[in-house]
């Protein structure tokens, strides 16, 4: 069994399988160590990752990137808009708020969800790992932003299972990143703990963490984040500045052209490589538009001039993830820079005069987050045995609930799971109903959540439930926000005690409808996983006058009752083995194209083959009317391969092949005995 870490980025994936000697990347099919997040619909199959991104030029409006920006989002929200009006291919709005995405394919329209083509990337990467390691895969960590609302986390999930995988967690990506940095260190100080900040600019977004190590054991103090900044927007500098100096000096309009936008913004991308590594850098482009060849230069210092307003905004989340963390940037030990798009040296200025220090390279920049995320797949399964090491992570919104429409107060800042919440954390709150009732888990800090998201998340009926008596029955819920960041009701259970002081019930009732016992877990999925968690240490308990002290006397029985949720913006079950058998059927028509295209060339080199070996190897083997007649086939079936042969059925090809194999076996028997007649006659000359 092979234990997998995912880096699925806007603009690449990484692959990281953990090996007895330690972890290793995968090589995609075209030996590189990342796989672009493309998927492209040809006209008879698919083309996925390097492939997709190979044939995107030729099919622009029928291949889908950056999915990552979609996923688990709404059409309307204006960040969406802004990202669809760059991107080529269709898009609608969902019936429910969401996006859908149109393409040809197969000669017709076909509509997909984010979730589907993320999940056609998943099923790609799996593909390789199998292909690769020979055996089947499913156990999986998935790095993800920690900016990712609740439904992107469970559109992650779904995707992910659509494409046959198990994700055993979803992580944050600078805790994958924190995780790779401090698990093989073994010289952090014993004096106390010590203070990194990760800073990851991938090609959308940018990402800060400050984590706190130490022996065996590292936590995450704060997670900040600016969800459009990242490598892609400084292309987008570079692509305006040279929009506008063509349109002057050329009189083209490259906005007006799909395809020139997408040769420019490529162009510029190159470009911005080649300022990080040299003071300048020269645009050439032939034939951008109007058959006319463009051509532009630029200095690094003015490429800085023209993105300052960019290198500014990166400041932004580093300063307010000190805060967060409650430190000042001396108490920093160190800042370490990853993700591709911190390559711009200009970067590493910004960095320094905000953290004091100048930041540093010491992890593999595009290869963290993958890896991180399979050292964490290792300790959770039960595969490999890793060496203790505990991870603390949070989550970096907070997270309120609603009973029947009324905000539930618990703990100090009345919101039940608060910004920094350690991941995975239980909560059970005890109700006091007489029939089924609404929890609604609500953002219950605009702010903390990127601009645009709705602050409503999932809402969950409790019930219907039985009461015995005339009276309320006590119900309790327990709560988790899950190691993946995601919250859901987990059970509900009606609690009977007999026997009870009635006195005591009738206090409790009187505080209805906010009689709200609430205990508080948090701690590693296992502590979380047996039961309710109160003999734990961990937990703090905000306890009413229920008759505590008078158990002793009842006899309790647990009832469990019904949870019905409904995620605003999610997939349901039947949606869900939809999508699965939708991306079974398409996978499959890949395999039939590409099984076809192998017995092509099969038989395209049977035909060279043979007709070589009939002139010279097989030549005495055969009579001049077998040799006629076998190379009359030959040429009969390379013509038919260049004419009505060129695009056939995998069978027409397979049983050309038998044909042909059928004239020619017999001359190759001949030639097999006669040589095996020479070998035992050498054989016998030996002895
Ligand atoms: P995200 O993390 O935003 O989802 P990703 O993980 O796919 O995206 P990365 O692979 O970390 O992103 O970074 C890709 C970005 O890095 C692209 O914008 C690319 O242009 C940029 N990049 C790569 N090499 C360099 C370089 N030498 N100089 C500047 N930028 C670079
Ligand atoms: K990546
Ligand atoms: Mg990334």
């Amino acid at each position: 069994m092979s234990v997998v870490g995912f880096d699925i980025g806007n603009e690449n994936c990484v692959i990281a399988v953990v090996k007895q000697r330690g972890v290793d990347v995968l090589l995609n099919d075209e030996s590189k160590r990342e796989t672009p997040a493309v998927v492209c619909f040809g006209e008879k199959q698919r083309f996925l990752g390097s492939a997709g991104a190979a044939s995107a030029m030729m099919n622009p409006k029928s291949t889908v990137s950056q999915v990552k920006r979609l996923i688990g989002r709404k059409f309307s929200e204006p960040d969406v808009q802004r990202d669809l009006r760059m991107l080529p291919f269709q898009t609608s709005e969902a019936p429910d708020g969401g996006i859908l995405i149109h393409l040809k394919y197969l000669g017709e329209t076909h509509t997909f969800t984010p979730v589907q083509v993320t999940a056609m990337l998943f099923a790609h990467l799996k593909d390789l790992i199998e292909k690769n390691q020979e055996i089947p895969i499913s156990d999986c960590v998935i790095g993800i932003p920690s900016y990712f609302t609740d439904l992107q986390r469970r559109a992650y999930l779904d995707a992910a299972t659509v494409a046959g995988l198990k994700p055993l967690r979803l992580m944050h990506d600078c805790t994958a990143t924190a995780l790779s940095y401090g698990i093989y260190k073994t010289d952090f100080p014993s004096s106390g703990p010590t203070y990194v900040a990760f800073v990851d600019i991938g090609h959308c977004d940018t990402q800060v963490t400050i984590a706190s190590f130490e022996a065996g054991q590292m936590k995450i103090l704060s997670h900040t984040f600016e969800r459009s900044l990242g490598g892609r927007d400084f292309d987008e500098v570079l692509f305006g500045h040279f929009a506008a100096e063509f349109k002057e000096q050329y009189r083209i309009d490259v906005y007006s052209n799909v395809k020139a936008s997408i040769r420019l913004r490529a162009a510029c991308e190159k470009l911005k490589k080649v300022l990080s590594a040299n003071a300048e850098a020269p645009l050439n482009i032939e034939c951008l538009m109007d058959e006319k060849d463009v051509k532009g230069f630029i200095k690094r210092e003015d490429f800085e001039t023209l993105s300052s307003g960019l290198l500014e905004r990166i400041g932004v989340p580093c300063s307010k993830a000190l805060a967060d963390a409650g430190l000042t940037a001396e108490k920093i030990h160190s800042v370490e820079l990853v993700g591709s798009g911190s390559r711009i040296p200009a970067v590493g200025r910004v960095l320094t005069s905000v953290f004091r220090k100048e930041p540093r390279r010491t992890l593999n920049a595009s290869e963290c987050v993958a890896r991180g995320c399979a050292l964490q797949c290792a300790m959770l399964s039960p595969v490999f045995r890793v060496r203790e090491y505990e991870v603390q992570d949070s989550i970096p919104f907070s997270i309120g609930f609603l009973l029947d429409e009324a905000p539930i107060c618990t703990g100090s800042n009345g919101i039940l799971f608060p910004k920094g919440q350690p991941i995975p954390s239980v909560k059970v709150l005890t109700f006091r109903r007489s029939s089924s009732f609404h929890l609604e888990a609500f953002y219950a800090n605009p702010s903390e959540v990127p601009a645009g998201v709705s602050s409503k998340i999932s809402c969950f009926k409790i019930g219907p439930f039985q009461c015995s008596h005339s009276e309320k029955a006590r119900v309790k819920v327990k709560i988790q926000l899950d190691l993946n960041g995601v919250v859901f009701v987990e059970s509900a259970m009606v609690i009977e005690e007999h026997g009870d002081d009635s006195s005591t019930r009738g206090v409790a009732d009187s505080m209805d409808p906010m009689d709200i016992d609430c205990v508080t877990a948090s701690g590693s999925s296992e502590a979380v996983a047996d039961g309710f968690q109160e003999s734990s240490s961990m937990q703090s308990k905000s306890s009413h006058a229920s008759g505590d002290g008078k158990r002793d006397n009842k006899s309790t029985r647990r009832l469990e009752i019904p949870v019905t949720e409904n995620i605003y913006g999610g997939m349901t079950k039947a949606e869900l083995s939809e999508a699965q058998e939708k991306e079974l059927q398409l996978g499959q028509q890949d395999r039939i194209m590409e099984q076809t295209k192998d017995k092509k060339n099969a038989l395209e080199s049977y035909v060279y083959d043979m007709r070589n070996k009939l002139f010279n190897t097989y030549r005495s083997f055969a009579s001049d009317e077998e040799r006629e007649g076998i190379s009359r086939s030959l040429q009969q079936t390379e013509d038919w391969l260049y004419d009505d042969g060129e695009d056939e059925t995998e069978n027409a090809y397979t049983s050309k092949l038998e044909d042909l194999k059928k004239m020619v076996d017999p001359i190759e028997n001949r030639y097999k005995d006669e040589e095996a007649r020479l070998q035992a006659t050498r054989d016998l000359l030996k002895c």
